[in-house]
Order: C-alpha cells, then structure tokens, then sequence
C-alpha cells in the first residue's frame, strides 16, 4: 500500500502535465515626423541608427510565475523599432524644427560609439 502510494505521487507530475504560457507584447509608439536637410544628412542619420546598440527591439519588463513542474507563465513586454528612431530624432534634431541638417546628424554620429 506504502509503495503503491509513493508511486503514484511519484507519477502525479508525469499525468498532469506542465502548463507553459510563453507571451511576448511588442508596445510601440508612432514615428515622429521628421525631414532631412539633405540625402547625406538621412544617410549619416541612419548608419548611426543602425549602429545603436538598442535600435531593434529592447526589452521593457519581464514577468514570471512558476510552479514547478506543473505551471509556467512568463510575460515579457518590449518596445518596438520606433521608440530607438524617435530617441534619435529627439537627440538629432537639436534646435526642435524638424529637419536634421548634415551638421545635427554628424554630431549625432559623434555621440555614438
Ligand atoms: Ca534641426
């Protein structure tokens, strides 16, 4: 009886199965609007983009509760693309009218390693 019941607690776990939740939620922002002085002006504005260590998606929060072998949610929230832009048009555009100029966007570019 002793052994029937350690077995049985045993395979509980195996039965049951593990509920795993796994959800990722992208929150993004629009784009801002923002013109450029000159093709070389854009150009400068986005190799520097590109090259910004947090210019894809970045995590925000992450959210975990687990119960071993039995239950896994995990929630994690990240920002979208157009957060990074919209951060570098706010660094560039540093007289606020809306156009980067060949000079903004270079200083921009010195500013990032
Ligand atoms: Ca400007």
């Amino acid at each position: 009886m002793n052994a029937r019941w350690i077995l049985s607690a045993c395979l509980l776990p195996l039965v049951t199965g593990c509920i795993s939740t796994h959800k990722t939620v992208v929150r993004d922002e629009a784009r801002v609007s923002v013109t450029f002085e000159s093709d070389a002006a854009a150009r400068v504005f986005y190799e520097t983009l590109s090259r910004q260590p947090n210019c894809g998606q970045q995590q925000e929060s992450r959210t975990q509760f687990s119960i071993p072998v039995v239950l896994d949610v995990e929630r994690k929230v990240v920002t979208g693309p157009n957060q990074a832009f919209n951060q570098a048009v706010a660094r560039s555009d540093t007289n606020h009218d809306g156009v980067i100029t060949e000079s903004e966007a270079r200083i921009f570019a010195g500013t990032v390693n």
